[in-house]
């Protein structure tokens, strides 16, 4: 069995030149894919010094006991410096680095110099709880800039962070508290979510009762929502505005070493506990810098930077934290959802601070597009500049919406591939060097290998599929897993002999560009073909009434899978008859992928499962469509969604 009945279904002949001027003034041009070519490794020794060492180094990578790489070795620096210190010293101080816009219309503006007194208020307040360099500090946090201050407090006093999204529940937050052993908690009374406040801090009290969680010794809170009545352990609870406000501005910076541990952030997974990716200091932020610049094409004197993603995702500490401030960028933070007073927020923020760079993720841009043309079509957008685009593949007709009604048909969009495990982007798209095409990530940035290779390690020629391997060390990958170097070599180096192996199908097209396909657990089997549920998904939303499709495999006496198709239907195109529709949609798919890859059964619904980042918790569909009980929910946005989507079940066409 081979991937390559896949591999030629979808066909994209659209493509789309940079523009001149862009490219023109690019910061990165296509000799630098040459230059690193010619020597990875003193490519990424360049890169090293946008950065301010204490120390320079001498050493590049280190691969002399592979899966374990360490980069720039020798160096030292203080992660917290670059991103804040050496901006100040450079002038920049009254730079503006923060726009902050909180759900119900607060706002507050932060310069540099603004930046370096609170980030060091937060770092004598986190010594004085008696953290220390390689203490683990947990930080459970809306969208505010506390959070970013908090991030930035560790870092500077080396001590690793591991954030741990809002929305998620007391016991998701304890198993990582247990796991990462942290000793200091800090959060919030709550935040502001769809209108509405609602509260954080009871999680963390729960969570501190589980077994396991004993040492975290004290949890620090920021005042956000004003909840009365909170619920507080003397000597343990201790508020922000008591703690931090008294502290010293002052705080000198210390040097560390490069692979100093720098953050633990948790992914999922589809079974098993969550593992802890670590992620170290020097290499890392050489990555993330050079690739904010290189990907985003910023200009940190004229360009206002956003990117829409939670702060407890990687996409947030890579491109709202490290990358943008490590390269003195000004950029928006937002708190809320993008439908809240109205469907036109985002498109209100970008008008309102002239944002140029916007970057978020498919699922974001399938909601648009599901809530009409009109919305965007009344906030003036032509600040805009470049779009990117990261987090799951986005389907070719996104794409070209994307660049339509929010890019007037004039911005390149970047596909962005890379994961947590990766730090930072990986393939896609330069701004003012590729032509791109609606729907693939397409090339390796300079100085990453990636390719596809079948089932037996070979790489695949151009026009067929298989799975995305990364075939050299790169600064910013993850160091292991958490207390468990075992894991980290089964789970990413044990699968192809020396090939970091990253759990995504792939092709790669006549041009060699490559294509994500989704994640290796979602591929289904049917009739013996494997089919990409990435593929089905855009064929769908090729069609003009379909705004967002999940797709699945159940099992099926007769084809071993059968395709079942979730799907959302554009504002307008709802609540027509169910089984004329699911015709057309059958008949659409077959035109568009071949008959072999039509849906067996089509199920309209109004909301999809979806994680907190924005991707479609498949399994779960999986498990609705086998009529199974659904497994482990806690990493959902809105578990009544599932609800939602059983009832519909017995109608099933
Ligand atoms: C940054 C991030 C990683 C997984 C990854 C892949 C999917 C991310 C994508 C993409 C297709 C893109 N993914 N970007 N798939 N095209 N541009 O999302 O990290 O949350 O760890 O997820 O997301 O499946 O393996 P993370």
């Amino acid at each position: 069995m081979s991937n390559e009945s896949l591999a030629n279904l979808l066909k994209e002949e659209r493509r789309f030149a940079p523009p001149a001027v862009l490219a023109a003034e690019a910061n990165v041009t296509a000799q630098a894919y040459e230059q690193a070519k010619a020597d990875r490794l003193g490519f990424w020794a360049e890169q090293a010094r946008r950065l301010s060492w204490e120390t320079e180094p001498t050493e590049t990578l280190d691969w002399s006991n592979p899966p374990f790489a360490k980069w720039f070795a020798d160096g030292r620096l203080n992660v917290a410096y670059n991103c804040v210190d050496r901006h100040v010293e450079n002038g920049l101080g009254e730079r503006v680095a923060l726009y902050f816009e909180g759900e119900p219309g607060d706002t507050r503006a932060i310069t540099y110099a603004e930046l370096q007194r609170e980030v060091s208020k937060a770092a004598n307040a986190l010594t004085e709880l008696g953290v220390r360099a390689g203490d683990r500090v947990a930080i459970y946090l809306p969208m505010i800039p506390e959070a970013v201050v908090s991030m930035l407090a560790c870092a500077r006093i080396g001590a690793p962070h591991s954030l741990v999204f809002g929305g998620f529940s007391a016991d998701a937050l304890a198993t990582r508290i247990v796991d990462a052993d942290a000793r200091v908690v800090i959060t919030a009374d709550g935040g502001y979510r769809r209108g509405k406040a609602s509260l954080l801090k009871p999680a963390v009290d729960e969570a501190l009762t589980r077994p396991g969680t004993e040492n975290v010794r004290s949890v620090l809170v920021v005042r956000r929502t004003g909840q009365e009545d909170l619920a507080w352990t003397e000597g343990r609870d201790v508020w922000w505005h008591d703690l931090v406000e008294r502290q010293s501005d002052q705080h000198t910076p210390e040097a560390f070493d490069a692979e100093h541990p720098l953050f633990i952030l948790y992914t999922s997974g589809t079974t098993g506990k969550p593992k802890g990716i670590l992620h170290t200091s020097g290499g890392y932020l050489t990555q993330i810098s050079y690739t904010h610049h290189a990907v985003f094409d910023l200009k940190p004197e004229s360009d206002v930077f956003w990117c829409t993603a939670d702060v407890g995702w990687v996409t947030g500490h890579s491109y709202i934290v490290y990358g943008p401030l490590s390269n003195g960028a000004t950029e928006v933070l937002y708190e809320g959802t993008p439908d809240t007073p109205h469907q036109g927020r985002w498109w209100e923020i970008v008008q309102k601070y002239g944002v140029t760079v916007l970057y978020t993720a498919p699922t974001a841009i399938r909601a648009a597009m599901k809530w009409g043309d009109d919305i965007p079509a009344k906030f003036d957008l032509s600040s805009l500049r470049i779009l990117g685009s990261v987090g799951e593949p986005i389907n070719p007709e996104a794409w070209v919406w994307y660049r339509k009604h929010i890019g007037a048909d004039r911005t390149p969009v970047v596909d962005t591939w890379w994961q947590t495990e990766t730090g930072g982007i990986m393939i896609s798209p330069l701004p003012g060097v590729t032509e791109t095409k609606p729907g693939s990530a397409q090339v390796p940035l300079p100085g990453i290998a990636a390719t596809v290779v079948d089932d037996e390690a070979r790489e695949v020629p151009d026009g067929h599929g298989g799975y995305l391997v990364l075939t050299e060390p790169w600064p910013s990958m993850l160091r292991t897993i958490w207390g468990d170097d075992q894991r980290y070599r089964d789970t990413y180096w044990s699968r192809f002999e020396g090939r970091y192996f990253a759990g995504d199908g792939a092709k790669k097209d006549d041009d060699g560009d490559i294509w994500l396909l989704g994640r290796v657990d979602d591929v289904m089997l049917v009739s013996g073909h494997n089919i990409s549920t990435t593929e089905v998904e855009s064929a769908l939303v090729s069609h003009p009434k379909v705004a967002e499709a999940a797709v699945v495999g159940a099992t099926d006496p007769q084809t071993t899978q059968a395709i079942c198709a979730f799907v959302i239907l554009r504002s307008g195109a709802a609540g027509g008859d169910e089984q004329s529709l699911a015709e057309e949609l059958r008949a659409h798919v077959a035109k568009q992928l071949g008959p072999i890859a039509k849906p067996k059964r089509i199920l309209p619904v109004a909301e999809l499962p979806k994680t907190r980042s924005g991707k479609i918790m498949r399994r779960l569909l999986r498990d609705v469509a086998e009529n199974r009980t659904l497994g482990d929910v806690t990493t959902l946005t809105d578990s009544s969604v599932m609800d939602l989507i059983q009832a519909k079940l017995p109608s099933a066409s």
